[in-house]
């Protein structure tokens, strides 16, 4: 009995859920990337033969473990440590360490599964993965993180390496993190190797690596405008939620491009400054002193700052670029931007819309720029850094940024001609699904049942 493209594919996402009961974000980035994936099917029977996608959806292996450390009371304080070595095809597995305390299982899956495709956009040999851990970097003393990070560190060490598994950043892992990862993992095992990305200038970092991921949401969105004929970001009206490493960089590319950011948040509130947000005042506040962005409204008085996240936006913009966290924009905040006259939206976050908020961006044509491939521009510059390491060279702050540049025009023209190849002219998530997974199923076709 041949099965359709359809069976097949429900019945891989009904086995997915019930193999893995809780992981709510990892069902819902398998529920969008599978309902994509069934245009592939059907023009590759040859998939289901070889059951695929039921390989696809199951991590190569996954390691959780524990983190000790002693406080500055001198407690002893318990972590879990997690890393999710999710698909190998292409290249080492590649993708970010997240800190914050609601990491569990389910969402480092989530965020393993969307690092495959996101890293196969990019067009570099990148395999796909995602660690992190429930450590909560905030109120934290440098000497707390620092033994954390040595901690984990001690455990992750024997599981990565510069050919096998090369971590970076994500929410709550930024230069600090990776500074003292590093040192660790050079004293565990001798070796000066490009082990992980996000490095500092000084110890084998990449030029633009920590603007990359800002960087390349705005070229990515840039080109969507003007594919599209809305013009650029020159004159536009943007929100960005988060004012983390994404938020920041975004803003900062948006500005120099002639857009106006009005407002921006943080796990408490956001601000808005209809003069346009000061980013100045935005990294003393966030990248110095790690403070509250309700601190903003300090230095600009005739700015407004309001408690929760969700009322962000409320806030009539022509472009919303949410760089926060998954699950940001749900389908209320969606119907008010669209009510609002917002033309288009870059998911700087991973998976920061809901479905029923995807639908409603897509349904009201709405340009909509999936987080996997609007923010591939971090891990692409990852991959920059790991071949610069490789060579034991740096290129000029030019050259990263144009190989940054020519690499997020290329994703969103591979999104959009997949989406009409497969009959669904400006759905980049279908379109970008589709380019990312063709490369990573070609591979494991041709490597065998492994
Ligand atoms: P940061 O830790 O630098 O900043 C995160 C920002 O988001 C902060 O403003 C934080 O507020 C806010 N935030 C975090 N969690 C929540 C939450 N649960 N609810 C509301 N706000 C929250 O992280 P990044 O900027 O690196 O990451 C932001 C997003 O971009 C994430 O989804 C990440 O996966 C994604 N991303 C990051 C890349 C990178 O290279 N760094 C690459 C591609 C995607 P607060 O300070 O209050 O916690
Ligand atoms: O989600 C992501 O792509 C990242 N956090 C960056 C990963 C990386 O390896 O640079």
């Amino acid at each position: 009995m041949t099965m359709s493209a359809q069976q097949y594919v429900s019945s891989v996402l009904e086995k997915l859920i019930a193999k893995n009961p809780g992981e709510l974000e990892f069902h819902q980035a398998a529920k969008e990337i599978m309902s994509s994936l069934e245009l592939v099917i059907e023009r590759h029977p040859e998939y289901i033969e070889a059951n695929l996608l039921e390989r696809f959806a199951e991590p190569e292996r996954v390691v959780i473990f524990r983190v000790p450390w002693v406080d500055d009371m001198g407690r002893v304080q318990v972590n879990r440590g997690f890393r999710v070595q999710f698909n190998s095809a292409i290249g080492p597995y590649k993708g970010g360490l997240r800190f914050h305390p609601s990491v569990n299982l389910g969402i480092i899956k989530f965020l393993g599964f969307e690092q495959i495709l996101k890293n196969s956009l990019t067009g570099l040999p990148i395999g796909g993965g995602k660690g992190g851990s429930d450590f909560d970097p905030k109120g934290k003393s440098d000497n707390e993180v620092m033994r954390f990070c040595q901690s984990f560190m001690t455990e992750l060490y024997r599981h990565i390496g510069a050919d096998v598994d090369v971590p970076a950043g994500d929410i709550g892992v930024g230069a600090r993190e990776i500074g003292y990862l590093y040192g660790q993992y050079k004293r565990l095992t001798g070796q000066y190797t490009g082990v992980l990305t996000g490095k500092g200038l000084a110890y084998g970092g990449s030029l633009v690596r920590k603007e990359a991921t800002g960087y390349g949401l705005i070229y990515f969105v840039d080109e969507m405008l003007r594919a599209n004929g809305k013009g650029s970001f020159d004159g536009k009206k943007v929100v960005i939620s988060g004012s983390g490493n994404v938020a920041i960089y975004a803003h900062e590319k948006a500005t120099s491009m002639g857009a106006k950011v009005i407002a921006m948040s943080d796990s408490n509130g956001f601000i808005f400054d209809p003069n346009g947000v000061d980013l100045d005042t935005i990294k003393e506040i966030k990248e110095v002193n790690r403070q509250r962005i309700s601190e903003y409204v300090k230095a600009h008085p005739h700015a407004t700052y309001t408690e929760g996240c969700l009322g962000i936006w409320n806030i009539p913009c022509d472009i919303a670029l949410p760089c926060a966290t998954q699950n940001e924009i749900d389908a209320a905040a969606a119907r008010t931007l669209v009510k609002n006259g917002c033309i288009a939206v870059g998911e700087g976050a991973n998976m920061p819309s809901t479905i029923e908020a995807t639908d409603i961006f897509l349904e009201s044509g709405v340009l909509f720029g999936p987080g996997k491939a609007a923010n591939a521009g971090g891990v692409a510059t990852s991959a920059l850094e790991m071949s610069q390491n490789s060579q034991r060279y740096m290129w000029t702050l030019e050259e990263v940024d144009a190989k940054l540049k020519n690499i997020m025009v290329n994703i969103f023209h591979a999104a959009d001609e997949a989406a009409k190849e497969y009959d669904r002219p400006g759905n980049y998530v279908g379109g970008a699904n589709i380019a990312g997974v063709q490369k990573v199923a070609e591979a494991m076709m041709q490597q065998g049942v492994v």
